[in-house]
């Protein structure tokens, strides 16, 4: 092997074994997001303020180190998301489950902004069912024919996961699927 072809081997395969990734965190305002990216950081539960524009952190899960973009739910930041799209391996998108009067809403913005965007069409989908603590709260299969998932999703990789960004509940179930994917995509 010459060694401009052993270098670009070696390359190539450094970068292969280098497991990082960038995720987009999407999803209403106060659906939960910085809460639950707070609870996989940390493992504890924090009190949060609204986003304003994005958060930017690193999380370590298993041997992944993941670059997480936590995004601002509220209407006057969303056109501050596209931004983030390009280079994506992962969309986590966040809905309190527990708030049925928004899900209509949550429904448009998964539309526009996961179901029908080129930049997101070929990468894992990873949708959290938050705030299982409340009593109100929906579960998993009925969120799925509420938002039409098994209709607009079916050409996809998706998963739905109930959680809670309080206690944990779920976390690491939904994210051990997330890496699972983000290593079956590295091949
Ligand atoms: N009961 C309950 N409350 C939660 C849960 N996750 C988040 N919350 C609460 O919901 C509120 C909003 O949480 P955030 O994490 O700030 O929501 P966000 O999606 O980041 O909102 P924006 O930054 O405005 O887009 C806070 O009062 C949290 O404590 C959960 O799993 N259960
Ligand atoms: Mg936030």
């Amino acid at each position: 092997m010459s060694s401009k072809l052993s270098f670009s081997y070696w390359l190539r395969k450094k970068l292969k074994s280098e497991k990082k990734a960038k995720i987009i965190v999407l999803g209403l305002d106060s659906a939960g997001k910085t809460t639950l990216m707070k609870y996989v950081n940390t493992g504890v539960f924090k009190d949060t303020v609204p986003t304003i524009g994005q958060n930017i952190d690193t999380v370590n899960f298993a041997d992944w180190n993941i670059t997480i973009v936590d995004v601002a739910g509220q209407k006057q930041f969303r056109f501050l998301w596209e931004v983030h799209y390009p280079g994506s391996s992962a969309v986590i998108f966040v809905i309190d489950s527990a708030d049925i009067e928004r899900l209509p809403e949550a429904r448009d913005i998964l539309k526009i902004h996961v179901f029908n965007n080129p930049y997101l069409e070929k990468i894992p989908c990873l949708i959290i069912a938050n705030k299982q603590d409340l009593p109100e709260s929906i579960q998993a299969p009925m969120l799925i024919q509420l938002l039409g998932l098994h209709l607009e999703m079916k050409d996809r990789t998706f998963a739905v996961f109930d959680c809670s960004a309080i206690n944990g509940t779920g976390v690491n179930e939904a994210f051990t699927w997330l890496v699972n994917q983000l290593e079956m995509k590295k091949g």
